[in-house]
């Protein structure tokens, strides 16, 4: 628990419920250094195999705060690098799932965008309304949300601020499913709770490789992939879970 977290271990999964519930958990500065906190304990931790991050019923996050960006210049923004701490978020080598209900607008779109993927509540509206505020997406939305949803809407969303809602979300590929609303954090827990259980070494390469093709052209990518793949066969896990499918067992994974 911090000031602007809920902080709940569920077994091998760490569920982190974002709390400023006045201000619909718009993210400031406190939020991005506890989330940040958190999310380094969760890499480190041997004990843990994959975070949820969730929000409210109302909304996951509406966005930065923009009472806490209101006051400030170029000159401010510049020199302190604004947003540039989340990208060390992005940095975290286990997987992260966002559990998004109502709102994920603005940064709250941008953060859910930074997780692995997102499980939606059939309640859940996506939007980059930043051209409203005379802004743009700052926290990597513009280049996110083209890749994950083309470039139609991605420039449509960002040009209007218009919202996407769940299904919209589901059918453009935003987010990997939807679900009733009241089973959504129990949902993810269990999605979160199947990667958790694989092994571990195995999940940080997968991680790694989809990763990759974002970054990466089809030949460079296949080369990763393949070399990700050949030094698996260098670990423990990997002679496991093959001898465990032959003889017909659940595999235990050391983690080697
Ligand atoms: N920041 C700060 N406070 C917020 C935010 C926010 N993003 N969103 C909502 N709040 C606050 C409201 O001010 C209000 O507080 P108060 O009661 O003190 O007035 C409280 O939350 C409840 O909000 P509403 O009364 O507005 O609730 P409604 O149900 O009427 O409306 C909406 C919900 C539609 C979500 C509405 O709150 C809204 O439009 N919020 C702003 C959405 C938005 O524009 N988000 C984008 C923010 S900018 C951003 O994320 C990235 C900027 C990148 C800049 C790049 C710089 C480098």
């Amino acid at each position: 628990m911090t000031e602007t977290l809920i902080v709940e271990r569920r077994d091998a999964v760490t569920l982190v419920t974002l709390n400023r519930p006045k201000a619909l958990n718009a993210l400031n500065s406190q939020v991005l250094a506890e989330l940040l906190e958190v999310t380094r304990a969760y890499d480190a931790d041997a004990g843990q195999g994959c975070m949820v991050i969730t929000g409210s019923e109302k909304a996951f996050a509406a966005g930065a705060d923009i009472k806490e960006m209101q006051a400030q210049g170029f000159a401010d923004m510049y020199s302190h690098d604004f947003f540039a701490g989340w990208d060390a978020f992005t940095r975290t080598r286990k997987p992260i799932i966002a559990a998004v209900a109502g709102y994920a607008l603005g940064g709250g779109c941008e953060l859910a965008m930074m997780c692995d993927f997102i499980l939606a509540a059939d309640t859940a509206k996506f939007g980059q309304p930043e051209i409203k505020l005379a802004v743009t997406p700052g926290m990597g939305g513009s280049q996110r949300l083209a890749h994950a949803v083309g470039k139609a809407k991605a420039m449509e969303m960002c040009l209007t601020g218009r919202m996407m809602d769940a299904a919209e979300a589901e059918r453009a590929g935003l987010v990997s499913r939807v679900v009733p609303a009241g089973e959504l954090v129990e949902e993810a827990v269990k999605t979160a709770a199947t990667v958790a259980a694989m092994a571990p070494l195995a999940v940080k390469a997968n991680k790694e490789m989809v990763n990759a093709a974002f970054d990466m052209g089809l030949t460079q990518g296949v080369q990763f992939e393949r070399r990700l793949f050949h030094a698996l066969f260098g670990t423990e896990d990997q002679n496991e879970g093959m001898a465990a499918f032959v003889e017909k067992r659940a595999g235990k994974w050391t983690g080697r």
